[in-house]
């Protein structure tokens, strides 16, 4: 550790002497200081990975505490902040990416996390995934699909298969799902990709993909609900005698129709990267506004800013 100081003002005012160290001299994160209440889901559920592998990514790439925030909107997926020793927020249904996006844009130093569900995501949140894809506001967004409403037992969600009978389609879905992978690149997401929970390599290898593109990135994780979905993704699981075909390596991720092509293939269809572009992000651009708007009061007093505003309005 330096034996440098530097001065920071304590509560009440006083000027307290502290030891500074460098960024190369902080000691990483570790899973131990991060890990938070014990989860509270069902033995065997998927999402248990997921919140493994986070604690994993925020270790392997070093992320300071400060530096993470993870939000959820509600869901059981959703309780994922509760499990995470560390800024974030567990918030209203459906609007998870809303208050992300306030995070991202105020506080662009941040790696801002979102988890949730299908029914989070694409049912009550619907509005807000497209608009925050179309916007591509920076952050990486984890959808945990179980093809279910897993917190209030087994109700349709919006990626049930036809068919799929619950407490609110005792007769068997009806309606057509949606395709998350679809509906991520025609949003807009300038980076989409799929996985699943059963994989953990390759769960960490998209989180690690998404967190170093600019933009928004969307993930899709298959993530079994073992009590009220028993079984619906064996068919993309070796273990379970089904079969895990990653993104053949000729494929162009910025090709719009090619992804869409993937994302049209029936189940278990392709794992990995099927969209990925750079176009400017939100945050760049409402950056590039502020700088333009403070260059023009470069100097000035916050009275003389008032009054050129008034002289404006007169
Ligand atoms: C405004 C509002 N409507 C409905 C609910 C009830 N509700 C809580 S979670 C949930 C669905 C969660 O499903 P999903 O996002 O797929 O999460 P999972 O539990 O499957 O992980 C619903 C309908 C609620 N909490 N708030
Ligand atoms: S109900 Fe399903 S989604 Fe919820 S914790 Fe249990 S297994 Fe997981
Ligand atoms: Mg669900």
């Amino acid at each position: 550790m330096s034996t440098s100081t530097t001065e920071i003002p304590a509560r009440g005012g006083n000027i307290t002497a502290v030891p500074s160290i460098t960024a190369e001299e902080r000691k990483p994160l570790t899973k131990k200081e991060i890990v938070a209440d014990h989860p509270t889901w069902c033995p065997g559920c998927g999402d248990f990975s997921v919140l493994a592998l986070y604690f994993k990514l925020i270790e392997k790439r070093k992320m300071w505490h400060e530096k993470i925030t993870t939000v959820a909107g509600i869901g059981c997926s959703s309780r994922f902040p509760y499990f995470v020793q560390a800024h974030g927020a567990h918030y209203i249904h459906g609007r998870a990416l809303p208050f992300a996006s306030g995070i991202s844009i105020s506080r662009p130093d941040l790696h801002v996390f979102v988890f949730g569900g299908d029914g989070d995501a694409f049912s009550i949140g619907g509005n807000h995934f497209n608009h925050t894809a179309r916007k591509n506001i920076k952050m990486t967004y984890v959808v945990m699909d179980n093809w279910v409403y897993g917190l209030t037992k087994k109700q349709t969600s919006p990626t049930s298969p036809l068919g799929f009978k619950s407490k609110t389609d005792t007769w068997g879905a009806v309606d057509y799902p949606i395709n998350p992978m679809k509906q991520a690149i025609s949003a807009g997401a300038s980076f989409v990709a799929r996985t699943t929970h059963t994989n953990p390599a390759h769960v960490m290898q998209m989180m690690e993909a998404a967190m170093d593109h600019d933009g928004f990135r969307f993930v899709e994780c298959l993530s079994e609900c073992v009590e009220f979905y028993e079984g619906a993704f064996d068919a993309s699981n070796p273990r379970k005698g089904g079969v895990f075909n990653l993104v053949p390596a000729d494929h162009d991720v910025t090709n719009e129709m090619a992804a869409y092509k993937l994302a049209d293939e029936p189940f278990p269809g392709y794992f990995g990267i099927f969209y990925k572009v750079n176009k400017p992000t939100k945050n760049a651009k409402e950056a590039g506004i502020n700088t333009g708007a403070m260059e023009k009061v470069k100097g000035l007093k916050d009275w003389q800013i008032l009054q050129k505003t008034f002289d404006r309005m007169k």
